[in-house]
């Protein structure tokens, strides 16, 4: 069964998170509109039901869902816009767009976005707490949790958003005050055909920003597009004026905004060369937004990260266990291992698996190289990692996530982490990584 066409009919399609907040968004506005989801139960609908009592929902295939009726499409970022059915409704004359899209257009007050593969939550909770404590109204959201048009209110004075990719598909012209793409590595490539077209998704952010923030140790974090925009800069690996770096030289390792010292490194409650890196993106985004330098700092330092991202859960017999369930991506698990294992007097044993979206597991090969002793594998894609990382490691199969950390707990030797850090997508045994994760301290705590 079809929806109906009226005059001005706009179609949600997907009815998460995001689906529900422009429900509600456009009910505000008095607009027509009706609600789509592939899913034959998707996660709202009893809500949905009695919110919007008279609206129209379509479940089941898009094909079915007579798209091509609406004037418009706001498309969730769980559904890719190069499905059949909307590029036919598009070639038909109606309008494309994502929830971000919607967002750009009521939202008054300018906008900070941050997009890349890894550390997207970390420098987007970090800059939101910075402008917190430099006095400005601010409203952090987007892929980090919070919809975009949820956040919309006349009050806030600075939008802090984490875009994902798959946001972005769905964004004309983001038009920010100061945006980032922190890094590049393999994700989602389930959803794209090769890395080139995930990070041309990903590039779209630039699209209208006043100023951009380059990370100069990532070559694919620069802006493709032929744009002005003032520039900002920080890295790990070279001090420059006007850049935010680190000294290694200096006393307790710095943090350097041109040649001048900002904070040693012992200060931060966060830990590991990944998060030095985020720490410098967030400055350098505050100090283009013309946030107050005192003020950044100190919410630097009272900052001990978010939880599930390489967060200690309790030593046991002189072996420490870490809960990175956040680390969806072979990249963010790479990083994770590199940051563990530059800490630890012992070895890293690896526990990893779930859904690999494609990706290349490759990549954890040289840092297990230098810091692994064994990697213990668990669920969907568990032997694709196997297959990556045995020619170099031991490494060994668990059918549950508990007999993986038992597993773990078995081999490892005093002075070892047992870092918990999936380097995939948790949907094949879980609802998030959330719930991932809390099972993963559960287990520990168990021990
Ligand atoms: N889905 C269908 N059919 C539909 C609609 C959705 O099968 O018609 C499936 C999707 O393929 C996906 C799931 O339902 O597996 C959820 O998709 P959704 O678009 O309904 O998701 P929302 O609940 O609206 O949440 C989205 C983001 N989710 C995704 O991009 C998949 C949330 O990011 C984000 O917090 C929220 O909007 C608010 O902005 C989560 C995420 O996993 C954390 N993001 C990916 C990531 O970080 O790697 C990109
Ligand atoms: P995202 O929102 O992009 O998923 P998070 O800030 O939630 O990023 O961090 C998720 C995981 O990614 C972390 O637990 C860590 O393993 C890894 N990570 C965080 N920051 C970086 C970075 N700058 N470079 C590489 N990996 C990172």
């Amino acid at each position: 069964m079809g929806l109906i066409a009226s005059d001005k009919l706009t179609i949600v399609i997907g009815l998460g998170a995001t689906g529900l907040s422009c429900a509600r968004f456009l009910h505000k506005l008095g607009q027509n509109f009706a609600l789509v989801d592939t899913r034959f139960d998707p996660p709202n609908l009893t809500q949905v039901k009695q919110e919007f009592p008279n609206v129209k929902i379509h479940l089941g295939p898009l094909e079915g869902a007579g798209l091509r009726l609406a004037s418009e499409l706001i498309v969730s970022p769980g559904v890719s816009i190069r499905e059949p059915a909307i590029l036919e409704a598009k070639r038909a004359g109606t309008k494309v767009r994502g929830d971000v899209e919607l967002f750009v257009e009521h939202a008054k007050a300018p906008i900070a976005a941050i997009t890349g593969s890894n550390g997207k939550s970390t420098v987007t909770t970090l800059l939101g707490r910075m402008a917190e404590r430099s006095g400005i109204q601010v409203a952090v959201g987007g892929n980090l949790g919070t919809p975009a048009v949820d956040l919309l209110s006349d009050k806030v004075e600075l939008y802090v958003l984490e875009l994902s990719s798959f946001q972005l598909e769905g964004v004309e012209r983001l038009n920010a005050q100061c945006v980032t793409v922190l890094n590049i590595s393999e994700d989602h490539m389930d959803r794209y055909m090769n890395k080139m077209e995930y990070l041309q998704a990903k590039q779209r952010i630039f699209i209208g920003a006043k100023h951009v923030v380059v990370n100069d140790d990532e070559a694919l974090s620069q802006p493709l597009i032929n744009q002005s925009m003032r520039v900002w800069r920080y890295g790990l690996a070279q001090m420059d004026v006007n850049k935010f770096s680190q000294d290694a030289a200096r006393e307790g390792r710095s943090l350097m905004y041109g040649f001048d010292a900002l904070l040693p490194e012992c200060e931060l409650k966060i830990k590991g060369r990944h998060n030095i890196s985020n720490a410098l993106a967030a400055l350098a985004m505050g100090k283009a937004l013309a946030l107050k330098m005192d003020a950044m700092l100190d919410a630097l330092r009272h900052f001990d990260g978010l939880p599930h991202r390489c967060q200690w859960v309790r030593d046991v017999d002189g072996i420490s266990y870490i809960n990175d369930s956040k680390g969806t991506n072979p990249g963010a698990t790479a990083a994770a291992i590199q940051s563990f294992g530059e800490g630890a007097s012992g070895k890293i044993i690896l526990i990893a698996g779930g859904d690999a979206k494609g990706t290349d597991m490759s990549v954890l090969r040289e840092p297990l190289r230098r810091f692994g002793r064994h990697t213990v594998v668990f669920g969907q894609d568990g032997d694709v990692i196997r297959a990556a990382v045995e020619p170099l490691m031991s490494a060994s199969s668990a059918p549950t996530l508990n007999k993986a950390v038992l597993r773990a707990k078995a081999l490892a030797e005093t002075g070892d982490v047992v870092l918990f850090s999936p380097a995939c997508a948790s949907f094949d045994m879980f609802k998030n990584y959330i719930q991932r994760g809390e099972q993963f301290i559960a287990e520990v705590g168990a021990l």
